[in-house]
């Protein structure tokens, strides 16, 4: 896998610093060099458990206990893990660029550790949980969890994972923002996803056909690769804060890269 050339990188690097509006859609992959497995790739969550036995209603329904025990395991790793340079570089863009939208498929909280401060979890959060019969909503962050699975103090019902599961709706407001972020913007970038699961991975091609410049950062192929039109082949850890706007001129840009 051929890194990014310098050229790549600084053609990439003026378009975020002259975007007006930046929609940054990130998957596991952005989370991957914090040491959280991702669902597809070698060694990913779905490999050891196929998605249909745990991140379902039903599987849930049938068996809460070990759906639980799944969402605890990851909790326990994500609360070990730290937000990687990538997660920093979208935080630090949040703060710089005059309009700038996060839509994340993670649930796994680490854009919000790095300091992002809006950010549009469209698959929900696994700090959250609410009750399967109340509603009731919490966030705990004890990991590992004191009793699995955990029952609602107010009516000592079933909790859930506050997660959207295969077959569930995403929140609607959550969902119409996200759209529109991907209308709005003139540059989406899009780093660490595999383009696999619906209606996120739509949000890209909604973005293109508003006319937005889309910019795939993965370590591989995705199901968007074909429709981008800058592809940068790398870490996302690596490559994002390398597309952090600099302070230099064009002309000095230029001069760092054919001194
Ligand atoms: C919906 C939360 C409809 C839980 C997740 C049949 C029946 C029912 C539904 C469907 C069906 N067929 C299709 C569907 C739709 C379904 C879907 O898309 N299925 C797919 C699998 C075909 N979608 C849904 O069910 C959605 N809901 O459609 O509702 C509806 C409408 C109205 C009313 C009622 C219902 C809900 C989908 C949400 C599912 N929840 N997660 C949890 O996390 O436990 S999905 C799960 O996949 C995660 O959220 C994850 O984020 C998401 C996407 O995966 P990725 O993030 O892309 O991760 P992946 O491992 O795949 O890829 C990692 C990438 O990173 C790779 O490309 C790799 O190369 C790259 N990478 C790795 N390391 C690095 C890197 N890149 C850069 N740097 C690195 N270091
Ligand atoms: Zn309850």
């Amino acid at each position: 896998m051929a890194e990014p050339s310098q050229i790549e990188l600084d053609v990439v690097r003026r378009l975020i610093g002259g975007a007006h509006f930046l929609t940054v859609l990130t998957g596991a992959g952005v989370s991957a060099e914090s040491g959280i497995p991702t669902f597809r790739g070698p060694g990913g969550l779905w490999r050891t458990f196929r998605a249909e036995d745990l991140a379902t209603p039903e599987a849930f329904l049938r068996n809460a206990k070990l759906v639980w025990e799944w969402y605890d395991w990851r909790r326990g790793l994500i609360a070990k893990a730290e937000p990687n340079p990538g997660h920093r570089a979208i935080a630090a863009w949040e703060r710089i660029l005059p309009g700038f939208t996060l839509i994340t498929q993670n649930v796994d909280g680490l854009h919000d550790r790095a300091g992002s401060r809006n950010v549009l979890k469209v698959h929900g959060d696994i700090w959250e949980m609410r009750c399967f019969e109340c509603g009731v909503r919490k966030v705990d962050l004890r990991a590992p969890l004191p009793v699995l699975p955990p029952k609602c103090a107010r009516c000592g019902g079933l909790m859930r994972p506050g997660v959207v599961w295969f077959g569930e709706s995403l929140s609607e407001d959550v969902w119409m923002r996200a759209e529109q972020a991907a209308r709005a913007s003139d540059i989406f970038l899009v780093a660490g996803t595999s383009a696999q699961v619906y209606p996120a991975a739509g949000l890209v091609s909604l973005a293109k056909h508003a006319g937005a410049v889309i910019v795939e950062v993965n370590l591989e192929e995705s199901g968007v690769s074909s429709i981008a039109d800058a592809v940068l082949r790398g870490p996302a850890g690596e490559i994002l804060p390398q597309l952090a706007p600099t302070n230099k001129r064009p002309d000095e840009a230029a001069r760092s890269i054919r001194p």
